[in-house]
């Protein structure tokens, strides 16, 4: 009586393998032993104990996300091709070729594009990070299922995952970091947030195919009616789920969900009234959150000045005395021509109302004066639209000292050189004594300090 069917069946009981038998485990043994002994902690299901957490919760913050993501990524795709990056001197991020599959001559009409596009960019960014947050808190027992992986598809999965978290993270932290002039890190912030973007919607778009329908399904769990008649006191946990998010050992609750939809709410809509002062005037006192909204006119004109400025010139290293009689506009093209700024204001003047957008969300629409580019042209001996590099006194070197125009922002009859803004001056702040005003451009294509327009003919 060898053979082992022969045995007399152990009491189930016992462990019919004593450990320091060898015996031959398959991989599927090996996952249910690990998921049976997870690490202890957040590891193990029983730790997370919210009563609000499950499925209905998620897929509500999910189904806004749903919305929200796509809009950032769009109005960051149009962001990125306003630069007019395919313009020698705009940009040199490297491997755009593929990146920049799309772009197009970055339109000047309307002349509003940019300031709602970047606007929307950026306030609609800042007001998610408190649903992205109540999302990422609701899925958090996900994030420490064990074992981390179970299967080929379930691996695929959490890849996924990992480039939806890693990346909302990632994106939001950067764009955070660059509007608030907190920016610790050494790699440059356009690059990054480019690649960045692209590797998350990735894991979004993977994310999104496999939980559409189990969210689609979560959100018939309740109609908002309900959540938002269910008092504190009738909170119960969703029914058991499959999902992993519903707690196996839930505490009593201490916040109805419609409190959690209240809290998150409250706090996205704070955040955006704390922030949408950098493009709606109205709010620019509460704009505590966009801090170039809070700048102060400056110079002998300080009301005609009096919003926001990106750069001040104390800032730039360029010497006063570069900025006074001596200061001489240089049009070079067919015909090189020199223009002091009273020469220049003897030239037709034109007065156009238009907004400088920058890339961090604020904007303000003046009212500019100032000579057309297709005056200054002409005088260069050029009668067509043709790219125009423009230079300012900043220092070789320096960001966003100089930009490239395409033709078709040169030949527009609203771009000007502007001298003047609501009827003064314009201060050093904002460019003395001349500056680029490019309709639909963002704010770093209108250039101040303007020393040099050189016409690519
Ligand atoms: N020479 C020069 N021009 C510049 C900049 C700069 O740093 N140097 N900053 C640009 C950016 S990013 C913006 S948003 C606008 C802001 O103009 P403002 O400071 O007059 O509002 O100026 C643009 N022109
Ligand atoms: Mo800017």
């Amino acid at each position: 009586m060898t053979t082992h069917e022969a045995r007399e069946p152990a009491p189930t009981t016992v462990d019919p393998t004593p450990p320091d038998v060898p015996r031959h485990r398959h991989a599927s043994e090996l996952l249910r032993d690990a998921a049976a002994h997870p690490p202890p902690g957040p590891f193990r299901a029983q730790w997370w104990r919210s009563p609000v957490r499950g499925p209905w919760l998620t897929s509500y913050f999910g189904s806004i996300l749903l919305v929200g993501i796509p809009v950032m990524f769009l109005t960051g795709l149009v962001s990125y091709a306003s630069y007019d990056p395919q313009l020698a001197g705009n940009d040199t991020t490297p491997g755009k070729g593929i990146l920049g599959f799309y772009l197009f001559s970055w339109v000047t009409n309307p002349s509003w594009i940019y300031r709602i596009s970047q606007g929307t960019h950026v306030i609609l960014g800042l007001t998610l990070v408190p649903i992205v947050l109540a999302k990422l808190w609701s899925v958090i027992p996900k994030l420490f299922e064990w074992p981390g992986v179970r299967s080929l598809a379930h691996g695929l999965e959490r890849l996924s995952l990992l480039l939806v978290v890693g990346g909302a993270v990632f994106e939001f932290a950067t764009g955070i970091a660059d509007i608030e002039y907190y920016y610790p890190w050494k790699f440059d912030f356009y690059e990054a947030h480019l690649y960045g973007a692209w590797v998350f919607m990735v894991g979004f778009v993977v994310h999104v195919c496999l939980k559409l329908p189990t969210m689609w399904r979560s959100l018939q769990r309740y109609s908002l009616r309900e959540i938002f008649t269910t008092p504190l006191a009738r909170t119960r946990p969703e029914s058991g789920d499959g999902h992993g998010l519903v707690a196996s050992r839930p505490s009593p609750p201490t916040i109805s969900r419609r409190g959690v939809l209240g809290l998150v709410g409250a706090s996205a809509g704070a955040v955006f009234l704390l922030t949408a002062g950098g493009t709606v005037r109205a709010l620019r006192p509460l704009a505590l959150l966009s801090p170039r909204a809070r700048s102060k006119g400056s110079g002998p004109h300080p009301e005609a000045n009096d919003f926001e400025v990106n750069r001040v010139f104390a800032a730039t290293g360029i010497a006063a005395s570069e900025t006074g009689e001596g200061w001489h506009l240089v049009l070079s093209g067919p015909r090189s021509v020199s223009l002091s700024r009273a020469e220049l204001l003897d030239m037709p003047l034109a007065t156009e109302v238009l907004p400088i957008a920058c890339v961090e969300g604020w904007s303000t629409v003046q009212t500019w004066t100032g000579v057309r580019l297709v005056d200054l042209a002409r005088l260069a001996g050029v009668d067509h639209a043709v790219e125009v590099e423009v230079e300012s006194l900043e220092k070789p070197g320096q960001p966003f000292r100089s930009a490239t125009l395409g033709s078709n922002q040169a030949g527009d009859p609203q771009t000007l050189l502007a001298l003047h803004v609501n009827g003064e001056d314009i201060s050093l702040d904002h460019g003395y004594p001349a500056r680029m005003i490019v309709p639909a451009a963002p704010g770093v294509h209108c250039t101040k300090w303007v020393s040099e327009l050189r016409f690519l003919t």
